[in-house]
């Protein structure tokens, strides 16, 4: 038996990619975008392959989202924020609509769209995972976009 099997690689030469991106808690998603743009940087992304949108909360990000992976022009999307539970009384809502959200965009649009919101039960976890204990969430957010983004063009279907 011959079984073709496909797998995603980590280039990104001439892939295209549209980044969405929330100001709220800004002090920790400026650090989930220096990371994402630094793995796409190491991982070749052409010098004009991002297109950063910014938006002022997690909840304003499916919109923008869509709007990008509707368009055509990207060959995925990335949607980075910040959620620490707590913070207000709806963040607990905010973080589960948000994931729901970015899943449906991506099977309609047929592109993927990678959830790269951090849901944070508080300030040293969302310390952790941007940029310092538990790495950079935007950092891994752009390494799965590569991946998939690449495997959707090798599948060609
Ligand atoms: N937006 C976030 O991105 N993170 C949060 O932790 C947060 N909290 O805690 O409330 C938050 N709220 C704002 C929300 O996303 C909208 O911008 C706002 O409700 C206006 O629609």
């Amino acid at each position: 038996m011959k079984i073709r099997e496909i797998g995603g690689e980590l280039m990104a030469q001439k892939l295209r990619f549209g980044l969405v991106i929330s100001r709220f808690n800004d002090m920790f998603t400026t650090q989930l975008l220096r990371g994402a743009l630094d793995c796409l940087q190491r991982h070749g992304a052409d010098e004009d392959a991002v297109t950063v949108v910014w938006v002022p909360g997690a909840c304003e990000i499916p919109l923008i989202a869509q709007k990008l992976a509707v368009s055509g022009k990207y060959d995925a999307v990335i949607a980075l924020g910040m959620v620490i539970q707590g913070a207000t009384p709806h963040a607990g809502l905010i973080s589960g609509q948000v994931a729901r959200a970015l899943t449906q965009i991506a099977m309609k649009a047929d592109v993927p769209v990678i959830d790269g919101v951090v849901v944070a039960d508080n300030l040293d976890q969302a310390i952790e995972r941007a940029g310092s204990k538990a790495g950079n969430r935007g950092w891994n957010a752009a390494l799965t976009a590569v991946e998939m983004a690449g495997l959707c063009k090798k599948i060609g279907v």
